[in-house]
Parts: structure tokens; C-alpha cells; sequence
């Protein structure tokens, strides 16, 4: 493979495969770097069937009919040993988004008790909404009174023993008793995640389908409980989207500017962050030392966040957080949780940029730490926009290499903002389901991996989609690919079929709507659940389908679980750490089908599973008679 070909072959992306080739110059690593250096990759690893969970291990099940051991020491066998580490991924990734609700919830608290630096309601409708669900009493109170009784609610959710979680009962009536008869409508959300943990211990749960089915309660606690509080609440804190311009691609960088990355998940630090970067004192303290500005921009999910509710420019997804750094252009790097990769403290060291940590639950090797609390967030955001603005002074221009790249963007499409844009009903886009104008709804979400070319999958799945009618919502690092490839523009309906293209150019919306971050796929839920219950049918009925062409997180586990829980048919474009066990992949592909009315796929060509994603809408569509 020629040297081009090599930097061709890992993304589709010019401002990537630029950054590239500049940090292979410099003699830089990155993530494609050592993912080489790993293979070939742990093959029994790869099929899930590494047992580590005891210290009688670690066990490793021979994957061949005839030779090596078949069973553990304890003599767990290949199903239960792929069963566990499914559903502990699944109880790392609901614990990682459920966790960030929690901690919308604490801000809540704070700002409603009048303890928070620097945080205000700021959707009194929403919080009049939520409160409703809840059966708290709104008229003739305080809207802290009633944030005061929203936030302890929520809060509750999280310890909960008994009941269900208030936001699962969004779903269809259909989908609920479907839950309640397989045991997996789940009871709180803490719970669920724990139990997961104990059942996966040495000798506790034993059957794949008893340890599979607890996998999906945790997950519905998360996409219908942590994830809804933590898009919920948000909104309530920080506004609900509304459709907004933006940039997404490294060239939001800017030469003559203050450059200050907001990574990782929680609006919490990157509102405060963003406010601090207007503030006059600051901004005159950057022109002091040279720069005509401070440029805030966004790295993965806080990219999407303060990007769907400031305009923000986004600098990239997942695999481009180093090559922000190697632009030489970068003053700091802010960090909370989640997705952030510790391979940027040395690549930092390279640079004159701080990697600069902020929670006191994410750590880094050669990061300073400089701890964010909610009391003080504003105080705290003000001295880590300074110690950039600092830092401009040590930037050394003969290492900056900003690539030109930069798209356009339209984002922001809440819940709300859809409706809103319909014309205040879902009719519109009922109608033009019923019509075949629209065919079908596609969810496309989640990371990238160096497994598969940097946003080949998102990009060539999409563009597949929409050419066959197919509206897309998108949410974390499918919406920055997308938004990079020019497909959240409203022009971009012009690449779309005849029959979505009209719908877009009627409402003046792109083929793609940005719903938000990973969190806020719970958005995409209450969509189905509103279109569903709009026509009478469960979800499973829709002509719905889910896709995660490049995942790679345990937060994409649960997320693929939830959706599929919900009855949402899911192509997984990276396999899964499962094929070691034919009857846990016939669980997930087949059998989940007969339980939750959906199940997966794996398809690595994203075109062939754009195809997949169509066939199934077709097959709703027949069963629905439209
Ligand atoms: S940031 S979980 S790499 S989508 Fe939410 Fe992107 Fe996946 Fe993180």
C-alpha cells in the first residue's frame, strides 16, 4: 500500500487524513497507530470467551469443536462466560450515562436550593412539563420550588427498589406490559446496574438468557431513565435546543484566537466554560497577549452539547481528539468524563497545550487537575479559560498545521424543535410516513473506531439511507460525521430521494437532524414513543430502525440494548465481543425477536446495511398496510 493509500485507507474525512499525514511527519502517535501495534487483536477476546471475573482465572474457552477446554475452572461454559462480560459492558455504559444524569440532577438541587455558581432555569415550560409527569404541584409556586421537588424526584429514580422509573412510562402501553412479562421493566436505576454485577460474580447467575435479560432491564433503566434525566434536565438548565447554524471540522480552529477544547460529555463544565469565554476581562486579557479572540470549540458528545444550544463550532469526533492537539493550535484541552483518550497527556507534552482534567471522578496522566464543582462552576470555569488565555503566549507558531476543513451545519432538533418545525403536530410527518414519502426513520448513532475508516460507516450508511427516503435522527459522533459530510444542511435534501426530498424542502429541514449527544438518544425514544402512540401501535410496529456503523464503547452496549428493549431493529456496523457463543448471537439476532419484538444485526459494508435497515421498514410498512 502506498504511503497516500495508507492515509486514505483510515478515513474518509480531508481534514483527518491531512492531520495524518502531518502527525506521521512529526513522528506523532495516534489511536490508528496503536491499534496497528495491537494486532493481531486477542482472538479469544474478540469472542468474548475470556473469562477474568475470579482469580481461579483467567479461563479462556477453546473456540474449536474438537480441542481445548470447554468449560472454566468453575465450569462456566462458553454461553455463560459471553453472557457475563455482555451485560457487565452493558452495566459500564449504563452506569457512565446514568451517572452524568445524576449529575444534572445535583445541579438541579443546587440551583433550586440557590447554592450554584452561576446556573439558572432556564425552561420554565420544561420544568412546568416534567413536574406534570411527576404529579408535582406547579400552580401558584416558585419555579425553584418546583425544580426543588422535580430534582429530588429524579434523584430517587436512582435508588429506587421497587416501582418502575417514571420516564419508561413514555413507552406505548403495549410496550410496558411486554416489559413487566419478560421482567425487564426496571425498578430503579442504581438497581438494576448492581444487580448486573452481582449476578456476573463467581457462581451467582449461571443461565445466558436469565444474565441476558437482566443486561436489558439495566439498559432500559438507562435510555428511558439516566439518559432521559440527563437530557431532561439539561434542557431545563441550559434551554431546550432549537435549530441553530454551526461548523464542525477542524478548521474551526482558529490562528489568531485563543483555542480552548471543551471534551468530553456534561454541559455542567462546558456552559460555565463558554460563559467564561465571553467574559469581557478575559477577552481583554487574550488581546493583551496577541489574540484577537477566545475560540471555544467542541470535541465529541460536549461538542454536540454546547453546539445544539450555542452554536458553538465543533472540532471534531472521537478519533480526531489527538489530532486537534497535533494542530499545535490548541491552549487547552478541558476535559470531564468519558471518551476522553489518556494518550493526550503525552501528546500534550509535545505541544504548549494544557490537557487541563476537571472531575474528581477522571484523572489523567499529564493532565493538570483543576476540580469543577457546581457551588463555584462559574469561578472555577473563569480560571480555566485564564490559565489558556496564558498559555496563548507559549504557543510556537512554527508547529501550528490548521487544516481549512470546515462544514456548516444546522443542528439543535430537539423533541421540541421538531414538532415546532412540523408546525406545533406530528402530522406532518405522519402523513408523509403514510404516504411512502417518508419510508422509514433511521436512528444512526455512536463512535468512531479504527477498526472500520473514520466515518466511513456514518457517512456511507447515511448517504444510503436518505438517497432511499429514509429520514435520519442522529446523535453523538454520527451527527459531528454527518455534519462534517455537509448532511445537516437543509441543501443537502438534494442528495435525498424524491419523496424526502420534498418533505425537506417543504419545511426547510436537512435529511439529517442533529438530536444532540449520546444521552440524547433518549430524544429518539420519546419521538418513537410519541409517533407510536400517536397511531395506536407499539414501537416494534414503526417503520423505525437503529444503526451504530462505527461503535465502540461499553455506552454503545447499553444504547444497542436499550433501542433493541424498545423494540427498535439495530445494525451494529463493528462485531461484537459475542460470536464465541453460537446461542448468545442467536439470542441477540433471532431469538430477542420473540421477546422484546426486535433484535440485531451485524454488517460491517454500511451500504449493505443501510439495505437491511430498508428491507425491515418495507416489512413494517406491509404489516401496517401503508
Ligand atoms: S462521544 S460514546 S465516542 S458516540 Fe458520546 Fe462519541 Fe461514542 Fe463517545
Amino acid at each position: 500500500m502506498s504511503y497516500s493509500e495508507k492515509i486514505l485507507s483510515k478515513s474518509v474525512d480531508p481534514a483527518t487524513q491531512q492531520m495524518l499525514e502531518f502527525a506521521e511527519k512529526q513522528g506523532l502517535e495516534t489511536a490508528w497507530d496503536r491499534y496497528e501495534k495491537m494486532l493481531p487483536q486477542c482472538g479469544f477476546g474478540e469472542l468474548g470467551l475470556c473469562c477474568r471475573i475470579c482469580n481461579m482465572g483467567p479461563c479462556r474457552i477453546s473456540p474449536f469443536e474438537d480441542t481445548g477446554p470447554k468449560k472454566g475452572v468453575c465450569g462456566a461454559t462458553a454461553d455463560i462466560i459471553v453472557a457475563r462480560n455482555l451485560i457487565r459492558m452493558i452495566a459500564g455504559g449504563a452506569a457512565a450515562h446514568s451517572d452524568h444524569g445524576r449529575d444534572l440532577a445535583h445541579t438541579l438541587l443546587l440551583t433550586a436550593q440557590g447554592k450554584s455558581g452561576g446556573y439558572e432555569i432556564k425552561d420554565e415550560v420544561k420544568l412546568a412539563a416534567l413536574a406534570k409527569e411527576y404529579g408535582i404541584k406547579t400552580n401558584g409556586r416558585s419555579k425553584e420550588d418546583i425544580a426543588l421537588d422535580l430534582a429530588h424526584s429524579v434523584y430517587a429514580e436512582f435508588g429506587k427498589q421497587e416501582g418502575f422509573v417514571q420516564f419508561s412510562r413514555r413507552a406505548p402501553e403495549r410496550r410496558v406490559a411486554l416489559w413487566k412479562k419478560a421482567g425487564i421493566d426496571p425498578r430503579g436505576i442504581d438497581r438494576e446496574i448492581v444487580e448486573i454485577m452481582h449476578r456476573t460474580h463467581i457462581g451467582v447467575d449461571n443461565d445466558p438468557v436469565n444474565l441476558i435479560l437482566q443486561g436489558l432491564k439495566a439498559s432500559i433503566a438507562d435510555g428511558w431513565g439516566g439518559s432521559c434525566i440527563a437530557t431532561e434536565i439539561s434542557d431545563v438548565l441550559f434551554g431546550t435546543p432549537e435549530p441553530v447554524r454551526s461548523q464542525a471540522n477542524l478548521g474551526v480552529l482558529k490562528k489568531d484566537e485563543v483555542n480552548i477544547i471543551a471534551h468530553g460529555h456534561e454541559p455542567v463544565l462546558s456552559e460555565m466554560i463558554v460563559a467564561a469565554a465571553r467574559d469581557p476581562r478575559l477577552l481583554d486579557k487574550a488581546r493583551a497577549a496577541g489574540a484577537e479572540g477566545i475560540n471555544v470549540v467542541g470535541m465529541c458528545c460536549t461538542g454536540n452539547e454546547i453546539s445544539m444550544r450555542h452554536g458553538i463550532p465543533i472540532a471534531g469526533n472521537f478519533l480526531q481528539q489527538e489530532l486537534a492537539v497535533i494542530t499545535g493550535a490548541v491552549e487547552a484541552m478541558i476535559v470531564d468524563v468519558q471518551c476522553i483518550m489518556p494518550a493526550l497527556g503525552d501528546l500534550c507534552e509535545c505541544f504548549h497545550t494544557k490537557f487541563i482534567s476537571t472531575s474528581p471522578k477522571a484523572k489523567f496522566p499529564g493532565a493538570v487537575h483543576m476540580e469543577f464543582n457546581e457551588e463555584k462552576g462559574f469561578d472555577i470555569a473563569m480560571e480555566i479559560v485564564e490559565a489558556a488565555v496564558d498559555n496563548y503566549a507559549m504557543r510556537n507558531p512554527d508547529k501550528v498545521f490548521i487544516p481549512e476543513d470546515k462544514t456548516d451545519c444546522m443542528v439543535g432538533f430537539s423533541t421540541e424543535a421538531i414538532v415546532k418545525a412540523l408546525g406545533g403536530t406530528l402530522d406532518p410527518l405522519l402523513d408523509a410516513i403514510k404516504s411512502g414519502a417518508i419510508k422509514g426513520i433511521a436512528g444512526i448513532v455512536g463512535c468512531n473506531n479504527p477498526k472500520i475508516k473514520h466515518d466511513h460507516g456514518h457517512v456511507a450508511l447515511v448517504e444510503e439511507l436518505i438517497k432511499n427516503n429514509v429520514l435520519i435522527v442522529s446523535t453523538g459522533c454520527n451527527a459531528i460525521a454527518c455534519a462534517k459530510a455537509g448532511l445537516m444542511l437543509p441543501e443537502a435534501a438534494d442528495q435525498a430521494g424524491d419523496g424526502l426530498k420534498g418533505v425537506c424542502k417543504a419545511l426547510g429541514l436537512p435529511p439529517v437532524l442533529h438530536m444532540g449527544s449520546c444521552v440524547d438518544i433518549s430524544r429518539i425514544l420519546t419521538v418513537c414513543a410519541a409517533v407510536a402512540n400517536a397511531l395506536g401501535v407499539d414501537i416494534s410496529d414503526l417503520p423505525v430502525a437503529g444503526a451504530a456503523p462505527e461503535w465502540m464503547s461499553e455506552k454503545a452496549v447499553s444504547i444497542g440494548a436499550y433501542v433493541v428493549s424498545s423494540g427498535i431493529f439495530t445494525v451494529l456496523g463493528t462485531v461484537p465481543q459475542v460470536l464465541g457463543s453460537p446461542f448468545v448471537t442467536e439470542i441477540l439476532t433471532k431469538i430477542a425477536n420473540d421477546v422484546v419484538g426486535a433484535a440485531f444485526a451485524v454488517e460491517t459494508d454500511p451500504v449493505k446495511g443501510a439495505h437491511l435497515m430498508i428491507a425491515h421498514m418495507d416489512a413494517k410498512r406491509q404489516a401496517l398496510g401503508i
